[in-house]
Order: structure tokens, then sequence, then C-alpha cells
């Protein structure tokens, strides 16, 4: 059993496709744990995007994600990582497959309506990120 975290984020929540994601994934078989709505500040994501602090898309990745509300949620199930990445697609829209949320609803990378942990230890400093 594995855990990961999944966030709608602004343009998800303002095309009001939280229930679409929600229940994508629960259709597939995953168990939703935890969930908040929230509006990420400029702290808190650049703790989240870490990683991407040095990028040159950091400054507009930030912008856009604290643009407005987000779900964040805890989600649980057997590769439950794996799985949210392959229902998500690709990280650019245009190249995301029919079929994936990304390749369904979404057409540019720095909105592409979700995010979902890359690995189980993102997954852990994530939910403690926005649970703990
Ligand atoms: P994913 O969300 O698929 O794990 P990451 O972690 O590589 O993708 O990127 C995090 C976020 O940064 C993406 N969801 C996307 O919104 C944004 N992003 C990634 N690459 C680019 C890029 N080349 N230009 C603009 N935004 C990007």
């Amino acid at each position: 059993m594995e855990h990961t975290f999944v966030m709608v984020k602004p343009d998800g929540v303002k095309r009001r496709l939280v229930g679409e994601v929600i229940g994508r994934l629960e259709r597939k078989g995953l168990t939703l744990v935890r969930m908040r709505m929230l509006t990420i500040d400029p702290a808190m994501a650049g703790r989240h995007y870490a990683e991407h602090t040095a990028k040159p898309f950091f400054g507009e990745l930030v912008a856009f994600i604290t643009s407005g509300p987000v779900v964040a949620m805890e989600w649980s199930g057997p590769k439950a990582v794996s799985i949210v990445r392959t229902l998500m697609g690709p990280t650019n829209p245009a190249e995301a497959p029919p079929g994936t949320l990304r390749g369904d609803y979404g057409t540019i990378i720095t909105e592409n309506i979700v995010h979902g942990s890359d690995s189980p230890e993102s997954a852990a400093r994530e939910i403690a990120l926005f649970f703990d």
C-alpha cells in the first residue's frame, strides 16, 4: 500500500474539474484519505517546488500556483504514486494522450490541471507540507 499527494491546481479549480479529478481516481480504485482547500502563499510554493528554484520557469510557476485556491489531497492504494502519474499523463498537456487528465483537459504546460507526487519520498514530503 502506497500513499501519494495530489493537488488540483488553480486552473483545475477555476474550470470546475475538482469532481472530475476525484471521480477518476476513485473509479480507478484509489482511496481518498484527506483533503483540504487552500490558497498557497509564495513561501509555501517555494517549499513545494524546492527542486525547481533554479529553473527559468520558477517565477511563472509560483505566480500560477498562488493565483487561486487549490484542492490538496492524500490518496492511498497499491502503486498509488505511479497510478496517479499514469492517470494524469505527461507534464506537457500537448504531449498527453487522450484519456489522461492533462490530455483531455489541458493545453499549456504551466496550467496542467493537476499535480501528483513523482515518488513515495516526494509524497511523504508533500503530505507533511500540506497536512502537518
Ligand atoms: P510534474 O507536475 O509532471 O511532476 P514537474 O515536477 O517536472 O512536472 O514540474 C512541476 C510543474 O512545473 C509542472 N506541473 C508544470 O506546471 C511546471 N513546468 C514544468 N516544466 C515547465 C516548463 N518547461 N515551462 C513551464 N512550466 C513548467
